[in-house]
């Protein structure tokens, strides 16, 4: 081990000891000792060898001994202990920006943040503007930063991505001998993550120089990995990648399903055209070296005997089956749905008013609208009190009198403690139309706690619905051990709805859960767990993903009228 890998290790053992809430004097020692290293004249493989280490000043016995065994061995058993000793994630903390060991214990300890991901998550429902030592600025940098770092990881977000997805196809689809253009790959399936931009256009020959050409000199290219004629790879300044490729027009249709993917379908469709004795492939459907010509999927798909996927569905997950079977579903659109639940208001950790939230949502032309506030254990998202509930349904009622164009639901977003019980007795929670049951502590458990805690909350008779059932957070925490299929068919015995988390963080239920409860005849609500006005624009996300799962418009629960609400879920008053 060399000089500069001492000295970071010796550096890390200061920080973690510093988020650790040591002696200051010892962290102090660990940092002086890595600068003093990294500056030393001598090899440090000769100091230890010669047993001088001691005669530099700061290092006494005990660093004398830490470095001879990482200097010796590779390996210093003390900094592994110290790093088992704290979360795994809460290390690549330091990496951003604005962060040192001393916020990164507050943000542990206050917040129980313990890696990028719930920090990101944190900041974005506003949970550090009101801790001490942070506010409004801070929380931004550290945004800032967190996306400066995001840059050089390898998935994002399904909106990062479809946002610099349009970015490239704005900028593609004018030019001079294109055909036909689309995104393609894990994008166009609406995935939850994804890892680069497939775009596939179709072009006369003659322009497919110039269009590669301008894809790789766009203004936001950071570097251009590799150009061709007929495929270019470039990397944006997000740190996002894209592939773009160019065929000809007849080659069009195969070579959309084929970069649409997924593998695992496209395997399955091979197979398919086996049995018609034919060959598929990107370049064409063959039968004995001859092409049968498909102006697009809808024909290519015909040509197999297939009913159109839908390329959300094109996941292996029994697509094929129901297409030979005439059996794929009409899947949910935006506007069959007709009102909104599980949105925050200042009364929680929302940034805005009621008021404003429903003139908001009338605007958008829903319906209903369902404001489900924290309950009062989520003190860090400043939960309701009891006096508060009383206080703002005064106001909601108040409000629904002046705004009679629109149905405003009295809800709450109730944490389910430990031990499954809810966080309010039964006659508040009688006091609300929708309640909706949450974890959002504890989340250590074993798959049998998890379940228990869970079914408990299912046969409360005051629950109507669970929220984001895994507790998952994407890219950043892996969901709780809940079989969720078994989770589902006990919501399924007590009649509950089950949430679809819109907010891209979470879409939770995810894809094949919604597939799942489909089948069990179990409703689904899209919710957009909005904390602002703009949060309700995730909605699209939750709907993508509702798709994906092959949901339609009977299986949502806030596709349907008021009316249907007040009879068949929530009791009117
Ligand atoms: P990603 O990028 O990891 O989010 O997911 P995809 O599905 O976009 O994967 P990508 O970009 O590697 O490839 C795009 C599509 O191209 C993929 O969905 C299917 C097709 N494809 C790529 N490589 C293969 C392959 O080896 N075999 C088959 N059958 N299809 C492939
Ligand atoms: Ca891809």
């Amino acid at each position: 081990m060399n000089k500069k890998e001492v000295a970071k290790i010796l550096e890390e053992i200061g920080e973690l000891l510093d988020i650790k809430g040591e002696n200051p004097f010892k962290v102090r020692s660990y940092y002086n000792a890595s600068r003093t290293i990294s500056t030393l004249q001598e090899d440090i493989d000769t100091l230890v060898n010669q047993g001088r280490l001691r005669e530099i000043k700061g290092i006494g016995e005990a660093l004398n001994n830490k470095i001879t065994e990482l200097v010796t061995t590779g390996k210093l058993k003390y900094y592994e202990d110290l790093k088992a000793s704290l979360p795994e994630g809460l290390i690549d903390l330091l990496s951003i920006p604005s962060l040192g060991p001393r916020k990164i214990k507050t943000l542990y300890e206050k917040l129980n943040i313990t890696n990028i991901g719930e920090l990101e998550y944190a900041c974005k429902e506003n949970r550090l503007v009101s801790l001490e030592g942070f506010g409004p600025k801070s929380q931004q940098n550290i945004l800032e930063g967190i996306k400066f770092k995001r840059k050089y990881d390898r998935r994002f977000l399904y909106p990062e991505v479809e946002k610099e997805g349009q970015y490239l196809l704005e900028r593609l689809k004018g030019l001079k001998g294109i055909i036909r253009i689309s995104v393609a790959g894990s994008l166009r399936r609406k995935c939850e993550t994804v890892k680069d931009i497939d775009i596939l256009i179709s072009a006369e020959p003659e322009f497919s120089n110039d269009i590669m050409n301008t894809f790789c000199s766009l203004d936001r290219v950071e570097k251009v990995i590799a150009q061709g004629d007929t495929k270019s790879s470039i990397m944006l300044d997000s740190g996002i990648n894209s592939d773009l490729r160019v065929v000809s027009d007849e080659q069009y249709p195969y070579a959309l399903h084929y970069f649409t993917g997924s593998k695992e379908h496209n395997v399955e469709m091979r197979r398919v055209a086996k049995k018609f004795n034919r060959k598929l492939n990107e370049y064409g459907l063959f039968e004995e070296e001859k092409n049968i010509p498909c102006k697009d999927e809808e024909e290519l798909f015909e040509a197999l005997g297939l009913q159109y996927i839908p390329p959300e569905l094109r996941e292996s997950f029994g697509e094929i089956e129901a297409a030979q079977k005439n059996q794929i579903p009409k899947l949910l659109e935006e506007n069959d749905i007709r009102g909104l639940f599980h949105i925050h208001s200042n009364y929680s950790d929302g940034v805005e008013s009621i008021e404003n939230i429903v003139k908001k949502c009338i605007e958008l032309g829903y319906e209903y609208v369902g404001i489900c506030d924290h309950s009062k254990s989520a003190y860090y998202a400043n939960g309701l009190t009891e006096e508060r509930i009383i206080q703002q349904h005064r106001e909601i009622d108040a409000l629904q009198g002046k705004y009679s164009q629109i149905k405003i639901f009295k809800g709450i977003e109730v944490d389910i403690a430990s031990d499954g019980s809810l966080d309010y007795n039964d006659d508040i929670l009688k006091s609300f139309d929708v309640v909706i049951g949450a974890i959002h502590s504890k989340l250590k458990m074993t798959a049998e706690e998890a379940m228990e805690r869970m079914v408990k909350a299912l046969r409360n008779p005051e629950v109507d619905m669970i929220a984001h059932p895994t507790g998952r957070l994407l890219l950043a925490r892996e969901p709780y051990p809940l079989n969720i299929n078994h989770f589902l068919e006990e919501a399924a015995k007590y009649g509950k709805i089950i949430e679809l988390n819109a907010n891209p963080h979470r879409l939770d239920l995810d894809w094949m859960g919604c597939k799942y409860a489909k089948g069990l005849g179990v409703k689904v609500c899209i919710n957009p767990d909005a904390h602002s006005l703009i949060g309700l624009n995730d909605m699209k996300y939750g709907i993508g993903i509702a798709r994906k799962g092959w949901l339609e418009k009977e299986d949502i629960l806030n596709s349907l009228s008021v009316k249907e609400l007040q009879e068949k879920y929530f009791d009117a008053e």
